[in-house]
């Protein structure tokens, strides 16, 4: 049986990269669903018709889990989703609450950097009205980051100059913690971070998933089995092009480095 990992595109890649870390022993798919990349700037109902054929398709494999690697996809499809499936489904949402709790102490505020999809949906407003008391929760859309990431641009030079500008109209002291609301994002966690005071801290949901991820199947008596293999599709066909699967294990490679 295998784990499913699947995005709009790469992001989910550093999502796959923690759960590795945690259960080495599994046989992996990883599926980007690049036919319709971006989601982020797409409407909700449309996303979710892209979440369920990539699902459909995923279900013809022996499953033990699926996990939903894209903040914009859990958001628009997840309750649904897990309705139509019988094994565990897995999301991410931004890491909000820990980041709360975290700046409340220092009496500074939390930046959640996410897709305008993410942001604008209610389960993102249940979740900071759920934990943010204090009205310290703002947000950001960063849809330029997506597109660099699809087009394998990480270089410093490139990303800064686009961070800077966006950020231009917030004051970057007041913020105690950065979310990385979009799994794209850590990709860039070096040059967000030079861009914030040394104390403010990143956070990043993968590392919640990974370790939900594991639970449940230890739970279900189902980790283990695997050898570390990992098959990427994209929109349902398989990859086989030398380059691509290159690119793909160069990324988690990068991963490795970044963190
Ligand atoms: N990686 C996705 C997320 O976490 O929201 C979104 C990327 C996209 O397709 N815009």
């Amino acid at each position: 049986m295998k784990i499913a990992v699947f995005d709009s595109g790469i992001g989910g890649m550093t999502v796959l990269h923690q759960i590795i870390k945690l259960l080495p022993d599994e046989d992996y798919i990883y599926y980007a669903d690049t036919a319709h990349l971006p989601y982020g700037e797409k409407p909700k109902e449309v996303i979710k018709e892209y979440v369920f054929q990539a699902a459909d398709f995923l279900m013809t494999h022996d499953l033990k889990a699926l996990v939903i690697a894209c903040n914009t996809a859990t958001s628009a499809a997840i309750e649904d989703l897990r309705k139509r499936c019988s094994f565990p489904v897995l999301g991410i949402e931004p890491a909000v609450k820990p980041a709360v709790l975290e700046s409340e102490k220092e009496k500074k505020k939390v930046l959640v950097l996410a897709t305008r999809l993410t942001l604008r949906e209610d389960k993102f407003h249940r979740l900071v009205e759920r934990v943010d008391k204090h009205d310290i929760v703002d947000g950001l859309p960063l849809p330029g980051l997506v597109t660099s990431a699809e087009a394998f641009h990480f270089q410093e030079d490139q990303i800064v100059p686009y961070l800077k500008e966006q950020l231009e109209p917030f004051d970057l002291n007041q913020y105690g913690t950065v979310v990385l609301g979009c799994t794209h994002f850590p990709f860039f966690k070096d040059s967000i971070k030079k861009l914030f005071p040394s104390n403010t801290e990143i956070i990043d949901g993968s590392v919640g998933t990974a370790k939900n991820l594991k639970r449940i199947l230890e739970e279900r008596h189902q980790v283990g089995g695997g050898t570390g293999a990992i098959s990427f599709f994209q929109s349902g066909r398989e990859v086989d092009n030398r380059e691509t699967l290159d690119r793909y294990h160069k990324l988690l490679r990068r991963l490795d480095q970044l963190q």
